[in-house]
């Protein structure tokens, strides 16, 4: 029996507005967080001084080039294209009343053109930024009042594109506050647990909110959440070892329990006790949280291994995968290659929620070459997108309901993490380097053709993955 993708299942690619758009006081749009940190988004919380170069000011130029863009991913046969709203093109500052209607304006150009080609857009709410204004007036998310400001928002933008875009995502990564709580949350870097895991609070009431107005608004839209999806195995099979991996697992699980649950598990009772966190929620908000999403969304690039043993070496290859995976390969930037890891997550997601799910990012950062003759042969991405989307067909061959996937970064953009142009994602390759030196043009590199006979074959020209290089090692 041939192993096949569903015929409606929703290929594409993901963006998010502060790494591709640029244009970032363009048409009244106001300062976000992201545009405060010219370094990236780990560890930065840095307020920009005038005159900063910070290479997303001008991104990829997408504000003013994604018609061509996505002629190109429209020549892949996307089916769908993720992205982001910049709430600061819509709420320059974060509280005023009334919209700015040039953001607004561009979005509706930027969905009409998606639609032109039968691409669903798939838009995230949140995508690591938010206002600088509400950062400055009001404290971020540690301010309840936040969640006023961003009901304000996801209503206004529910309203105007009601009839484009019927899948929507609320916060980007939500769990990726408890590492870098500037970016999306809008806290001071180095806050302290208890305020973070507030401001997190604050975001999921906000984010049920959502839900719930998406519904009211647009009842034949889907609406999901966003997590960074890195399981953990435990690193031996001592029984600490496998305490600890549950104790990490539950670190981002918490995020998918609450909003697909509608409450929070009884697991974070002990966690909160033991850390010493008291938080402010009150009986609305828990009639709030039970507003469940339509299905799971996470990003998925890597597993991550768990131990008690403070002795093993750590790599320092990411925040959130500090102990080396001996059976693993790494990418240049230190995240462990693993498919196997998205079908045993894909597995694991479906077996505890029973709701559609959604991959909106897994994908490879590296440095491509241009050889004499322009071309650009990226055959380490195509390998790590093959390995990872024959491991997702395997997961749906084992029942498991998948809507799509978007990979991230269909064409180069800058890189959240570490803001570089050379850690690149795409099938399209962008002239632009770190400096900002380049003319911003486009070309396809091999692995464009390669994802286009993967969409237009529904999976058929993914091929076995040739030695199991993992147990090699
Ligand atoms: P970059 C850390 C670990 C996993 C995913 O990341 C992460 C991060 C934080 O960067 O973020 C997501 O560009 C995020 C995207 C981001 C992408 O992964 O650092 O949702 O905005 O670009 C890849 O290589």
């Amino acid at each position: 029996m041939k192993k096949q993708f569903p015929n409606n299942f929703l290929w594409g690619g993901a963006l998010a507005a502060n790494q591709v758009e640029g244009a970032h006081q363009i048409d009244g749009k106001g300062l976000s967080t992201s545009d405060m940190q010219p370094h990236g988004v780990i560890g930065h919380s840095i307020e920009r001084n005038l005159g900063d170069f910070h290479i997303k000011d001008i991104g990829i130029d997408f504000y003013h080039r994604y018609p061509e863009d996505i002629a190109l991913f429209a020549e892949m046969g996307f089916k769908c294209l993720r992205t982001s709203i910049a709430w600061t093109r819509i709420f320059p500052e974060g509280d005023e009343e009334i919209p700015n209607e040039n953001g607004l304006a561009f979005y509706d150009r930027l969905f009409d053109e998606m639609i032109k080609y039968n691409i669903q857009p798939l838009i995230t709410l949140s995508h690591f930024e938010m206002p600088y204004g509400l950062v400055k007036k009001y404290g971020g998310w540690g301010n309840r009042k936040t969640i006023a400001f961003f009901d304000h928002y996801a209503r206004t933008v529910f309203e105007r594109y009601q009839h484009k875009v019927k899948y929507w995502l609320t916060f980007n990564e939500i769990n990726m506050s408890l590492f870098s709580c500037f970016t999306s949350a809008g806290l001071p870097e180095n806050s302290k647990i208890q305020d973070i895991y507030q401001a997190l609070h604050y975001q999921l009431v906000a984010s049920a909110n959502a839900v719930k107005a998406c519904h009211e608004i647009i009842p034949d839209a889907k609406i999901g959440n966003m997590v960074a999806a890195a399981p953990y195995y435990p690193l031996t099979c001592h029984p600490d070892d496998i305490l600890e991996s549950l104790k990490k697992n539950r670190e981002w699980l918490f995020f998918f329990d609450v909003q697909a649950r509608g409450y929070y598990p009884s697991y974070m009772t002990r966690l909160f006790k033991e850390k010493n966190i008291t938080l402010d929620i009150t009986d609305e908000d828990k009639i709030a949280l039970k507003e469940t999403i339509d299905f799971l969304s996470f990003s998925y690039y890597m597993s991550s291994c768990a131990t008690t043993n403070l002795e093993i070496i750590k790599t320092s290859g990411n925040i959130i995968n500090p102990v080396k995976n001996p059976y693993l390969s790494s990418s240049e930037w230190g995240w462990q290659i693993d498919p196997k890891g998205i079908r045993y997550l894909l597995n694991m997601l479906y077996d505890r929620y029973q709701k559609p799910l959604f991959i909106v990012e897994n994908g490879l950062g590296a440095r491509d070459v241009i050889q004499d003759d322009g071309s650009i042969i990226d055959d380490y991405r195509i390998k790590y997108l093959n390995d990872h989307l024959f491991q997702i067909r395997e997961a749906i061959e084992d029942g498991v309901q998948l809507l799509g996937y978007t990979s991230w970064g269909p064409i180069d953009l800058v890189s959240a993490s570490t803001a570089e142009m050379s850690k690149r994602y795409g099938f399209i390759y962008v002239d632009r380097d770190d400096q900002g030196n380049g003319t911003l043009e486009r070309r396809r590199k091999k692995s464009f053709n390669w994802y286009k006979a993967v969409i237009s074959s529904h999976g058929n020209t993914l091929q076995a993955p040739e030695v199991e290089n993992e147990n090699n090692q």
